[in-house]
């Protein structure tokens, strides 16, 4: 979208918006959706081709699915900030008959929602039904997607991941939030990833690895993956980042996955985090 502007503000708005979100109704997730705000910055506002007009469908431009959906402030304040909805509409999250669900859902009609995720697992299979739905349809735009690590724990993922590759799904460009951390710890000691690497080169994808909360490393390593697409191979990035980034006493656990902070504690979130485009 604009060349212009500084996505480094955008992040640092949009980790505002995810706070004062979480705070404003004392739940959802702040600690996944900070560490993911640099990637979706890059993605809405730099990466994708895309129509804030919304149609359902995305034919002819590239498409985006999180499969980790309790994230989803970070989702909602990117697609606000970047002109799906109004931002004075973030002030809803969570509340009773709100676009703005905990996790997102089709049926609120939310511009820039096309599937369900929260029950995780799933989106993987979503991506790669899209991605093969393009390649028949004729629209050579890719297919991006979202996956938490711990959310690569639900088996159905490695059924699809062996699938995109038996397929030739090579308009797929599928990230992991690589945080370390899930709901009740490090994923080292609730369920060990191992050679993520070498699990996914092991199903046949091309892999490469990216400093998530670096925007010119995020910005070049998807540069890079679009180039490796249409080579009958689908693409996985390993995106390190940090729970939490952006808020000293939020980073490097995983207690804030799923809690909202106090109004202490929101004070002291917001001193650290400069307003650049005005909250909502
Ligand atoms: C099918 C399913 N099982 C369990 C849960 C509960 N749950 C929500 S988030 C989460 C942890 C997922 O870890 P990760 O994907 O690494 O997310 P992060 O904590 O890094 O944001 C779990 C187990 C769920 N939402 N769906
Ligand atoms: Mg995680």
């Amino acid at each position: 979208m604009e060349q212009t502007i500084d996505l480094k503000d955008v992040a640092t708005q949009i980790r505002r918006d995810i706070v004062r979100m979480v705070h404003g109704v004392q739940s959802g997730h702040p600690g996944g959706s900070l560490g993911c705000a640099d990637f979706f910055t890059a993605l809405y506002f730099r990466i994708m081709k895309h129509n804030p007009a919304f149609s359902m469908d995305a034919l002819n431009e590239d498409v985006f699915f999180l499969s980790n959906g309790h994230i989803s402030p970070v989702f909602y304040a990117s697609l606000a900030r970047s002109g799906y909805f109004d931002v004075k509409e973030l002030a809803t999250f969570r509340k009773l008959n709100s676009r703005l669900q905990g996790h997102p859902t089709t049926h609120e009609h939310l511009p820039g929602i096309r599937i369900a995720s929260g029950s995780l697992g799933q989106g993987m299979s979503v991506a790669i039904g899209a991605a093969l739905s393009k390649k028949f349809n004729g629209d050579n735009c890719i297919v991006y997607s979202l996956h938490g690590d711990g959310e690569l724990d639900e088996g159905q993922n490695w059924e699809a991941i062996m699938s995109a590759a038996h397929l030739k799904v090579d308009n797929l460009i599928s990230t992991i939030d690589w945080n370390g951390q899930q709901i009740d710890g490090p994923t080292s000691k609730v369920m060990n990833l191992g050679n993520l690497r070498a699990k996914f080169e092991a199903f046949d994808w091309q892999v490469l690895e990216m400093n998530g909360n670096d925007m010119d490393d995020i910005l070049a390593t998807m540069a890079k993956a679009k180039s490796m697409t249409g080579h009958g191979v689908p693409t996985c990035i390993l995106m390190k980042t940090e729970m939490g980034k952006g808020i000293d006493f939020m980073e490097g656990s995983h207690e804030w996955h799923g809690i909202a902070p106090n109004n202490e504690q929101l004070a002291k979130a917001l001193a650290q985090l400069p307003e650049t485009l005005g909250d909502y």
